[in-house]
């Protein structure tokens, strides 16, 4: 039987980019497939194939051995629960680890009240009358940022004293945030901030779709 390993079809995009780091923090063997977003290879028919949606990240498990055929996964977050699960101990605290519910806690926190509205301004700012919209959920965004203040200043990392989803999920979104947010009145995300952003496994995952 062949050892696992994942394919990643994806772009550089912060869905692609959370997966990516993920896999290298849980030092699990992925090999990187670009998907040329703006050339509409999400549109091509064998990709379509593997995600009838047309979007990415996708990931196609080999060997895992409990299934004949490779396992397909076609949503990041559910994609960085499964690592999670694969590597017991890296992503998010033990099942028997107080610090997992405050893990979760925090890795919602940022994919809901950051991630999914900058998500929908970024759709927003292309429909009529969507700039003045985006403008409110980038405010909300940043009003979470900021909020995020609290978690660095309770724990090292934002879920808890390991690195793990929480920092993979604010990594990501606050570094495309970094100009605007006002770093002297938050210390502690500074601090957290330049930790987790030359941690080498985000370096790595950060530049995975580079030519
Ligand atoms: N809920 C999906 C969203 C995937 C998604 O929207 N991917 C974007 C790039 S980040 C995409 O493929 N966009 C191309 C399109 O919608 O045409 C996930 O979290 O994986």
């Amino acid at each position: 039987m062949q050892p696992v390993h994942f394919d990643l079809f994806g772009a550089r995009t912060g869905n692609c980019l959370r997966v990516a780091i993920a896999f290298e923090e849980a030092q699990l063997p992925y090999k990187v497939s670009k998907v040329d977003l703006r050339h509409a290879e999400h549109h091509a028919q064998d990709f379509l194939a593997l995600n009838p949606a047309g979007k990415v990240p996708v990931i196609v498990e080999h060997g895992s051995g409990d299934e004949q055929k490779p396992r397909v996964l076609t949503q990041s977050n559910a994609i960085l629960l499964h690592i999670a699960d694969r590597v017991p101990g890296t992503l998010l605290p033990l099942e028997s680890s107080a610090q997992r519910p405050i893990a979760y806690e925090r890795f919602f926190y940022f994919l809901t009240e950051a991630i999914g509205p900058s998500h929908a301004g970024f759709w927003l700012r292309s429909q009529e009358y969507g700039l003045a919209a985006k403008r409110e959920l980038d405010a909300r965004v940043m009003h979470a940022i900021a909020a995020a203040e609290r978690f660095a200043s309770q724990t090292e990392f934002l879920g808890g004293d390991r690195f793990g989803l929480a920092d993979i999920a604010a990594v990501t979104i606050i570094g495309t945030y970094e100009r605007e947010i006002a770093w002297p009145s938050l210390p502690a995300l500074r601090r957290w901030y330049e930790t987790a952003i030359s941690r080498p496994s985000v370096q790595r995952g950060m530049h995975a779709f580079d030519a």
